[in-house]
């Protein structure tokens, strides 16, 4: 496979992009060349985020935000990362319906990312996929997340504004979402208002989080109908661009972020394992390997 090109990406060649992603995915070295060369044309996107519990209805509703998007005109990247994709053919057909709903349409790109059976911390990985798709144009990047673990709670904090997607008559409502996503959203969408309930979870919403706007949408209504809500939210979405302080906090959290996975990539499975039984046994204290691994 030969590498693309900082220009093809930047020209918005789709085959060279979604080379490109495969090379970042893999944290291949020639991925990380290209990204230092593209990071100068980095910094016009926005990168918005939308995490739920599974079944919320993501997947629909960013493919509505993303033909809401289309019609005034901005190029949409659309990147999921559910852990469950490969093993889940719900989660599949979801996308698939998704991949139908822009097919041709060469201003959207949509990756979907595996995450189970992989080592070390998917935000990264994330993170210099929206700076590609940046790089490349597209206006709106969009992450799609399952908010229940803490690589998606770090996914949701790479996104300069964060949806938390919600459904009616949840059970434990909000509690099933870890605290740690609640404190990333920007804003809150109800997601099958169509169903009984809808008010009673905005009202739990705003006792809970007075400040973070709420908003109602149906994702399978065609984004356009006026009961479908998703023009309301991609405008919030548009509105909510970061200022420079969150966009600043943001480069903080990720750059140690990357700083741990660089660390991390120093230390295989195989040679934890064994200073982890030396340790065990008393052979070596874990301060002098420690010391000895972040030297230099
Ligand atoms: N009634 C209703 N069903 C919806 C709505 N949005 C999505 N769905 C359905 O909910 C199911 C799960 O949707 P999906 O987008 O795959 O959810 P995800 O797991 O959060 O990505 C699908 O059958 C959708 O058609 C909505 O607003 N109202
Ligand atoms: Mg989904």
């Amino acid at each position: 496979m030969t590498t693309p090109t900082p220009e093809s990406i930047r020209s918005g060649d789709a085959r060279a992009i979604a080379r490109a992603a495969t090379l970042i995915e893999n944290r291949d070295p020639a991925g990380e060349a290209l990204l230092r060369a593209l990071f100068p044309f980095t910094g016009r996107a926005l990168v918005a985020g939308l995490t739920g519990p599974p079944g919320a209805g993501k997947s629909t509703l960013v493919s509505a935000l993303a033909a809401e998007f289309r019609l005034r005109g901005l190029r949409v990247a659309i990147l999921a990362v559910d852990p469950s994709s490969p093993f889940s053919g719900g989660a599949i057909l979801g996308d698939r319906v998704r991949m139908m709903a822009h097919h041709g349409d060469s201003g959207v790109f949509i990756r979907s990312m595996a995450t189970r059976g992989r080592l070390g911390g998917l935000a990264p990985a994330t993170g210099d996929l929206s700076l590609l798709c940046d790089a490349a144009g597209f206006d709106v990047v969009l992450i799609e997340t399952v908010g229940v673990g803490q690589d998606e709670i770090d996914i949701a904090r790479l996104a300069g504004v964060n949806a938390v997607v919600l459904v009616p008559g949840m059970g434990d409502g909000i509690q099933a979402l870890k605290a740690g996503i609640l404190e990333t959203a920007s804003l809150f969408a109800i997601n099958k208002s169509d169903r009984p309930g809808a008010r009673e979870l905005a009202a739990e919403l705003h006792a809970e989080a007075p400040e973070i706007p709420v908003f109602h949408t149906v994702a399978t209504e065609p984004p356009a109908s006026p009961g479908a809500g998703i023009r309301e939210l991609a405008a919030a979405i548009l509105n909510a661009r970061p200022t420079a302080a969150r966009r600043t906090l943001l480069w903080r959290w990720r750059l140690r972020e990357m700083l741990l996975e660089r660390l991390a990539s120093r230390i295989d499975d195989a040679r934890l394992a064994a200073a982890a039984g030396q340790v065990a046994s008393g052979a070596r204290d874990p301060y002098g390997i420690v010391e000895e691994w972040t030297a230099g």
